[in-house]
């Protein structure tokens, strides 16, 4: 296995603290049981050396040997290739991977971003403008609730959450 590390804020406001992105690329690594390292890049500033890993001076990145890898999503995609309980490498299993993680990032995310960055922001919630973003989470949530009653997990339903 090359070399894996993540990089991430070297510092972060206490509303997002413990939210970043990284976590969902640590917890996939720890799931795969993949050795990697966590380094970190300046909050404040943001170098052309950072630009040149994540073009919108955001974080994760994550770099395996010589490939640099910006956006989560990709990430997990690049994980998975390189094993088999993140990715099934049947094309069903596979394909269900990955959509459900298109969803958790552009369905999913984006209701629930609107919504966190008003409660981060503390906006006010009696206003035509906070029910719609509200609304629009809660449906979301809605919708994956029939999903989820059925399965422990949204993709590979047969892995067993110890195994
Ligand atoms: N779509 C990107 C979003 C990355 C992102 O928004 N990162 C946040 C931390 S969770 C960040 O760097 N925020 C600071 C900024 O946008 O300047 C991904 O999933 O990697």
């Amino acid at each position: 296995m090359a070399d894996l590390t993540l990089t991430t804020y070297d510092w972060v406001p206490p509303p997002p603290r413990g939210y970043v992105r990284d976590l969902r690329v640590r917890w996939a690594l720890e799931e795969a049981a993949l050795p990697y390292r966590v380094v970190s890049t300046p909050f404040d500033d943001r170098e052309p050396a950072h630009l040149a890993h994540q073009p919108f001076g955001q974080v994760p990145w994550l770099t395996d040997g010589d490939i640099s890898i910006f956006e989560s999503g990709a990430i997990l995609l690049h994980l998975g290739q390189r094993n088999a309980e993140l990715m099934p490498s049947d094309p069903r299993g596979r394909n269900e991977a990955t959509e459900w993680l298109f969803a958790a990032l552009n369905s999913v995310e984006m209701a629930s971003l609107p919504w966190t960055m008003s409660k981060f922001m503390k906006h006010p919630t009696d206003t035509a403008a906070w029910k719609f973003v509200d609304d629009f989470l809660k449906l979301r949530l809605k919708r994956l609730e029939p999903v989820l009653a059925g399965r422990e997990w949204l993709a590979a339903p047969s892995r067993s959450p110890t195994s």
